[in-house]
C-alpha cells in the first residue's frame, strides 16, 4: 500500500494558535459580549487583519528553535505578539443566525459549557444543582459571545496589543463589551511548569500536512525512519502522527481502526473549513492541599515493603507519570533526571506495555543515550492511572479501541498558568487564587476533550484498569483511588485514595475558532476584494 499523500494546510487562513501554538510566557484572555451586531461587525472588520496566522506563528517558532539550538538558551530580544479569536454558539447566533449556530457539527459546542455539560464532566456541585453557578466566567446563561487570546514574550507589548485590539470608541457606541479578562503568565521561578511544580507542554501529537506546495515541507518535522505501514507512524519518538482533520475542519481525519485517512465529512457551512473547536477551562489548583496529601500518603506508604523510602516528590511523579522536570517515570524510575527531561528526542520516548526499543532516527538525526524505559521486564513501572496515561494510553489498546482510536482522542493543549506561585506549600494555603487556563483545540469537543475528561479521567476502568486520574478526575464524592505498582522489585502493588479534589473548575466555555477568511468575510461581513483582472498572454 502506497503511503497516503498529506494535504496542503491553508497556513494563511488557519489561526496560529491551533496547529502551531503561541507558546508565550504572557497571555491575556478576554471574554466579550456582543451588544449591537453592526458595531460588533465594525470591530471585527478592524481587528481581522491582526489575527495571527498559522504561517506567521509556525515561522516564528521555527526561528526561535533555530536560535535556541545555536545559543544553548532562549534567545533574548526575539519577541513576537499574537492574537486569535473564537466565538461561542451565542456569538455565532448573534452574528449569523441561531439556525446556523445550532447546525455546527459538534453537539457539545451547540449545547455550550453550561449546567448539562458541566454535570456530564463531573464538575463538583450538590446533586441537582448547577456546578457553574459560582464560575467567574461562563456558565449557565453567561457564556460569553467572543473569546480573545492575546499572547506575547513581553508584558509591555502584550499591554500595547490589548489596547490596539480591544473595542474602542471608533468601533461604535455599543461595540462588544469585555465582561472578563485575566492574565496568565509563566511562573518566573519555574518557567514552563504548572503550579503543582511539573513541567507542562511536553507531549503533543504530531499533525500531518504540508505547509507549502514544495514536497516534504511537513508542518511536523519527520525525525524517524518510517516504520511498518500497518503501525502508528511517529514524527519523533513518542509523537504519533495524526491527520489534521482531527483538529481542523475540512481535512482528512484518522480512521479509528487502522489510522488511514478518512475524507472530510461535508460541512454544513463551507466557511467552517479551516476552523477548530476551542475548549477553555479555568481550573483552580489547591497546591497546599495537594502537597499535604502527597506528604501524608508518602509517609504511610514508606512504612511498607513495596514503597519503603518513597518521598512526596516520588509519589507525585507516580501520580502524574513524570517527575517535576518532565522526565518520564517509565524511563527514570528511581529519581528525577533533568537532562533526560530537556532532551526532546528522549523525554517522550516510552511505551507502556513492553520495553521500549531504541528509535531508528532518520538520516542526520542523532539521539543521546539515556536508559530505556523498561515497562515489560518486571511489569508496569508507571501507574496505569497516572495522569499522562489516563489521557493518552499510548500503544496500549484502550477500553474503547486500538492505539489508532487513541489518536482520534488527542487534543492540542495551549494552557498557561495563572496566579502567583505558592512558595511554601507546606505552610498552608495563602488564600490567593492560582491554577491553569486550560485551553485545547480539536475537531470534536464531544469525542476529544469531553471523552478524555468523562470517559477516561473520571472513570476507574478507562482507558486501562487501574484507577482514577487523581489530578483531574472528578467523581461526585471527590474520592478517587489509584493503584500504584511497587517501587521495589517483587513486592505487592499498593493504592492511594484521595479525600478531595485539588483541581476545581471555576470558569470556562466552548468556542469555535474560525478561519481568518471567515472572520473577515462571514462574521465581520467585509466583502471580498474583487479578483485582479487576469493578464492576457500576448
Ligand atoms: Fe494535563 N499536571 O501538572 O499534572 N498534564 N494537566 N490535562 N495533560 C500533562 O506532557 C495537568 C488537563 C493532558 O501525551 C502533564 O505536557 C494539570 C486536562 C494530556 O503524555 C502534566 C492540570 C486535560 C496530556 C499535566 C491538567 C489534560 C497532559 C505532562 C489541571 C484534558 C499529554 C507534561 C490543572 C481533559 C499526555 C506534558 C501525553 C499532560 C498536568 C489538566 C490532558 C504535568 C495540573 C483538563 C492529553
Amino acid at each position: 500500500m502506497a503511503a497516503a499523500e498529506e494535504p496542503l494546510l491553508d497556513a494563511g487562513d488557519i489561526q496560529g494558535n491551533i496547529l502551531a501554538g503561541f507558546n508565550k510566557d504572557h497571555q491575556l484572555l478576554v471574554a466579550l459580549n456582543i451588544r449591537d451586531v453592526e458595531d460588533a461587525r465594525r470591530w471585527l472588520a478592524r481587528i481581522a487583519p491582526h489575527v495571527s496566522t498559522m504561517a506567521e506563528v509556525a515561522q516564528f517558532n521555527a526561528l526561535f528553535r533555530m536560535q535556541k539550538k545555536r545559543l544553548g538558551h532562549d534567545p533574548t530580544g526575539l519577541v513576537a505578539s499574537w492574537m486569535n479569536i473564537a466565538f461561542s454558539r451565542g456569538g455565532i447566533a448573534k452574528l449569523i443566525s441561531d439556525e446556523v449556530a445550532s447546525g455546527f457539527p459538534d453537539p457539545s459546542f451547540v449545547a455550550g459549557l453550561e449546567k448539562d455539560r458541566a454535570v456530564f464532566l463531573g464538575d463538583p456541585a450538590p446533586p441537582g444543582s448547577d456546578p457553574t453557578s459560582n464560575w467567574v466566567v461562563g456558565g449557565t446563561g453567561r457564556a460569553p459571545d467572543v473569546f480573545v487570546i492575546l499572547a506575547s514574550d513581553d508584558p509591555a507589548q502584550l499591554e500595547q496589543l490589548s489596547k490596539a485590539i480591544l473595542p474602542r470608541a471608533e468601533d461604535g457606541p455599543r461595540a462588544p463589551e469585555p465582561v472578563w479578562s485575566e492574565r496568565g503568565d509563566t511562573i518566573e521561578s519555574m518557567p514552563g511548569h504548572e503550579h503543582f511544580g511539573f513541567k507542562d507542554g511536553i507531549s503533543q501529537p504530531g499533525v500531518r500536512g504540508l505547509v507549502s506546495k514544495r514536497p516534504k515541507t511537513f508542518l511536523t518535522p519527520r525525525l524517524l525512519k518510517p516504520g511498518p505501514q500497518d503501525e502508528v507512524e511517529f514524527a519523533k519518538p513518542g509523537q504519533p502522527l495524526v491527520w489534521p482533520g482531527n483538529f481542523v475542519l475540512g481535512y482528512p481525519s484518522t480512521n479509528r481502526n487502522d489510522g488511514t485517512p478518512v475524507p472530510p465529512a461535508p460541512l454544513p457551512q463551507p466557511w467552517l473549513r479551516n476552523g477548530s473547536f476551542l475548549v477553555f477551562r479555568r481550573l483552580n489548583q489547591n497546591v497546599a492541599g495537594f502537597s499535604a496529601f502527597l506528604t501524608a500518603q508518602a509517609a504511610d506508604l514508606a512504612k511498607t515493603d513495596s514503597f519503603r523510602g518513597i518521598t512526596p516528590e516520588h509519589l507525585g511523579a507516580l501520580v502524574v507519570g513524570r517527575w517535576p522536570s518532565g522526565a518520564p517515570v517509565s524511563r527514570s524510575p528511581r529519581g528525577d533526571d533533568p537532562a533526560l527531561a530537556a532532551d526532546n528526542l528522549a523525554n517522550n520516548d516510552f511505551l507502556l506495555g513492553q520495553d521500549t526499543p531504541p528509535p531508528s532516527f532518520a538520516a542526520g538525526v542523532k539521539g543521546r543515550p539515556f536508559p530505556p524505559a523498561l515497562e515489560g521486564t518486571n511489569g508496569p513501572v508507571c501507574p496505569r492511572a497516572a495522569h499522562i496515561v489516563k489521557v493518552n494510553p499510548r500503544e496500549l489498546a484502550s477500553n474503547v479501541g486500538p492505539d489508532f482510536d487513541t489518536l482520534t482522542r488527542r487534543i492540542l493543549r495551549r494552557g498557561t498558568p495563572f496566579g502567583p506561585r505558592l512558595d511554601n506549600p507546606m505552610s498552608g494555603d495563602d488564600g490567593k487564587e492560582r491554577g491553569l487556563h486550560f485551553l485545547c483545540y480539536q475537531a470534536s469537543i464531544e469525542e476529544q476533550f469531553e471523552f478524555l475528561q468523562q470517559n477516561w479521567a473520571n472513570s476507574k476502568g478507562g482507558p486501562l484498569a487501574g484507577g482514577h486520574d487523581v489530578i483531574i478526575g472528578q467523581t461526585g464524592d471527590q474520592k478517587r483511588t489509584m493503584e500504584l505498582p511497587a517501587i521495589h522489585a517483587g513486592q505487592q502493588p499498593g493504592n492511594i485514595t484521595t479525600p478531595t479534589q485539588w483541581v476545581t473548575p471555576t470558569g470556562g466555555g466552548y468556542f469555535f475558532a474560525p478561519s481568518i477568511s471567515a472572520i473577515k468575510h462571514v462574521l465581520a461581513g467585509v466583502k471580498p476584494a474583487p479578483a485582479p483582472p487576469r493578464k492576457r498572454r500576448s
